[in-house]
C-alpha cells in the first residue's frame, strides 16, 4: 500500500469518529495568558521573581477523543501560554528544564543580544536537564512573535521543534490593535513525524509554482535520502473535530494569529465561505492590506489577518490540502444558532503571492552597500541515510562566518537549487523582501521567508544588531544537516 492511501484511510476514520462527537476540553481560543506586565509567576528561591515562568516537561495531549500524543510542552500544556509582554519593558524569563536533555528558548523575532536570543551557535547557554535559567532582555519591536525550542534534533524526532516545545509571544505598543471581537491564536501542527524516502508534493503547498530562475541546467539524479514527514495533525492542541468549535455571531471581526509551528512542512490553509484580511506579517505591518481566499506559511512563519464573520453557517477552517485537513489540521467555526454539517469549500485560487501585499517597485529604498549570494544545495545521500544541506558549497559550520558591517545596509540573495521550498530565517534582525522569483516589492518586512522551488529571493537589512545572527532553514532535519551559517559584525 503507497503511503497516500495508508494515510488516506487513517484519515478517514479520524475524521469520522471526531465529528461525531464534538466535544472536547479546550478551545481553539482557550490557551492560557500571560502578561509580564503583572504577573509574577515562579516565586522560588531567587531573591526576584521573574516575570514569566516557563517549565519544560513531558505532557500527554489528546488531540482526538483517546488519541494522545507524548510530547514536551510549557507549563503543562502545548501551545505554552501566549506570552504578552510591553514593547521596551525589560522582562525576566524564569526557565526551569524538567527534562533529561538540556534545552534552549528561541525568542523568534525579536532584537534581543545574542546571549538571550537562544541560539547555542551564537553562544547562548543552554538551560541544562533538571536545571533552571533565567532570560533577561527588552522585548522589541512590537508584533505577533513566537518562542520556541531551538535544540538540535538529529535522528531524534522527540526533541527540538518536533515536541511541543512553543508558543505565541505578543510585543505590544500600545497603539496596536483596531476593533476587533473575538482574538484567536492558531497554531499550525503535525505529530508523530516519521522518516521516508517520497517527496511530498510541494506544488500542493504552493511551494513549487514559481519562475524557477535557478533551476540547474542538469538536475542532480542521485537518488535521494530519508525526509520527515507526519500523518496527523492539528491546529493548537486538536485535531479537526475533536476540539470544540470556534464559536462567532454574524457581524463579527475577528482577529487570527496564525503560526506555522510544524517542524517538517510549509501549509496553506483557507477559511470556507470566507476570506482573510491579511494586516501583517512575522508580526510586522504589511504596506498594503489585502483580502485572500488562502494563506500559505513556512515553518516559523506568522500571519495576522481579520475575519469578517458575514456567511452564517458551519464551516471548517483548515490545510487546503484534502489529505492533511481530513488527517486532522483544520478546526470548525460554528456561527450561533447554525446546526448544520461543517461545510468545506475548496478555495478557487488557491495562490500565494508575497508581492501582494508589498508596495511599489522599492526605486525609493536605499541602495544596497554590500550584496551577499547565498546558495542553497541538496546533496542526496540516497537509501536509509539523511540528505546534506549546504549553502554556499558548504555545510554549516563554514571556515568563515559571513560578515555584516554595522550601519551598513546588506542585501541577501537566496538562490534555492533545491528541488524543495525553504523557510528560511535570519535570527536578530527584520528584512525587507525586494524580490522574489523575479517580481519586485518593498515595503515588506519579515523575519522568515520561503524561498520556492528552484526559485530565488532577495531581501535587505540594515545592519544593527551586534553578534553573532544564526541563519537556517526552519525545517528542523535541513536545519541540522547543514543549512545554517552564522553571521557576525566585523
Ligand atoms: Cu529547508
Amino acid at each position: 500500500m503507497k503511503r497516500k492511501e495508508f494515510l488516506g484511510l487513517g484519515a478517514t476514520a479520524l475524521f469520522g469518529g471526531a465529528i461525531a462527537r464534538l466535544v472536547g476540553q479546550s478551545r481553539a481560543t482557550g490557551m492560557s495568558q500571560i502578561s509580564a506586565q503583572n504577573v509574577a509567576e515562579g516565586k522560588s528561591e531567587q531573591t526576584t521573581a521573574a516575570d514569566v515562568t516557563l517549565r519544560i516537561a513531558p505532557v500527554a495531549l489528546e488531540i482526538a477523543p483517546s488519541r494522545f500524543i507524548s510530547t514536551i510542552g510549557y507549563n503543562g500544556t502545548s501551545p505554552g501560554p501566549v506570552l504578552r509582554m510591553r514593547e521596551g519593558k525589560p522582562v525576566t524569563v524564569e526557565v526551569i528544564n524538567d527534562t533529561d536533555a538540556s534545552e534552549l528558548v528561541h525568542w523568534h523575532g525579536l532584537f534581543i543580544p545574542a546571549e538571550v536570543d537562544g541560539s547555542e551557535e551564537e553562544g547562548t547557554p543552554m538551560v541544562p536537564a533538571g536545571g533552571r535559567h533565567r532570560y533577561q532582555f527588552t522585548p522589541r519591536p512590537a508584533g505577533t512573535r513566537w518562542y520556541h525550542s531551538h535544540a538540535m534534533a538529529g535522528a531524534d524526532l522527540h526533541r527540538g521543534t518536533y515536541t511541543g516545545q512553543y508558543g505565541f509571544l505578543l510585543v505590544e505598543s500600545g497603539n496596536d490593535p483596531g476593533r476587533f471581537d473575538q482574538e484567536l491564536f492558531l497554531a499550525l501542527r503535525d505529530w508523530e513525524p516519521f522518516f521516508t524516502d517520497q517527496m511530498e508534493n510541494e506544488a500542493a503547498e504552493g511551494g513549487g509554482l514559481g519562475r524557477q530562475l535557478e533551476r540547474p541546467a542538469t538536475l542532480d539524479t542521485r537518488p535521494n535520502g530519508l525526509e520527515v514527514t507526519s500523518q496527523l495533525f492539528s491546529i493548537n492542541d486538536k485535531a479537526l473535530g475533536a476540539g470544540e468549535p470556534i464559536r462567532v455571531r454574524a457581524g463579527q471581526r475577528v482577529l487570527v494569529h496564525v503560526l506555522n509551528a510544524s517542524a517538517i512542512e510549509n501549509r496553506m490553509i483557507a477559511l470556507s465561505g470566507h476570506q482573510f484580511h491579511v494586516i501583517a506579517m512575522d508580526g510586522n505591518p504589511v504596506p498594503s492590506p489585502k483580502s485572500v481566499e488562502v494563506l500559505m506559511l513556512g515553518p516559523g512563519e506568522r500571519i495576522d489577518a481579520y475575519v469578517e464573520m458575514n456567511q452564517p453557517g458551519v464551516w471548517i477552517l483548515g490545510a487546503t490540502d484534502d489529505m492533511i485537513r481530513n488527517a486532522g489540521m483544520g478546526v470548525i467555526v460554528e456561527y450561533e444558532n447554525q446546526h448544520r454539517q461543517p461545510q468545506w469549500i475548496a478555495p478557487s485560487n488557491p495562490v500565494w503571492d508575497y508581492t501582494a501585499f508589498g508596495a511599489g517597485s522599492g526605486a525609493a529604498r536605499p541602495a544596497p552597500d554590500h550584496t551577499t549570494d547565498m546558495v542553497f544545495e541538496k546533496i542526496p545521500s540516497g537509501a536509509g541515510q539523511f540528505n546534506l544541506w549546504q549553502v554556499n558549497g558548504q555545510p554549516y559550520p563554514h571556515d568563515r562566518e559571513f560578515v555584516l558591517q554595522s550601519g551598513a545596509r546588506h542585501r541577501l540573495i537566496f538562490r534555492n537549487r533545491t528541488d524543495d521550498a525553504h523557510p528560511v530565517h535570519l535570527h536578530r534582525h527584520l528584512f525587507e523582501v525586494v524580490d522574489v522569483d523575479g517580481k519586485p516589492t518593498a515595503g515588506l518586512m519579515k523575519d522568515t521567508v520561503v524561498v520556492p522551488l528552484y526559485g530565488r529571493v532577495t531581501v535587505d537589512l540594515t545592519a544593527d544588531q551586534p553578534g553573532l545572527s544564526l541563519f537556517h532553514c526552519h525545517i528542523q532535519q535541513h536545519m541540522d544537516y547543514g543549512f545554517k551559517a552564522l553571521f557576525r559584525y566585523a
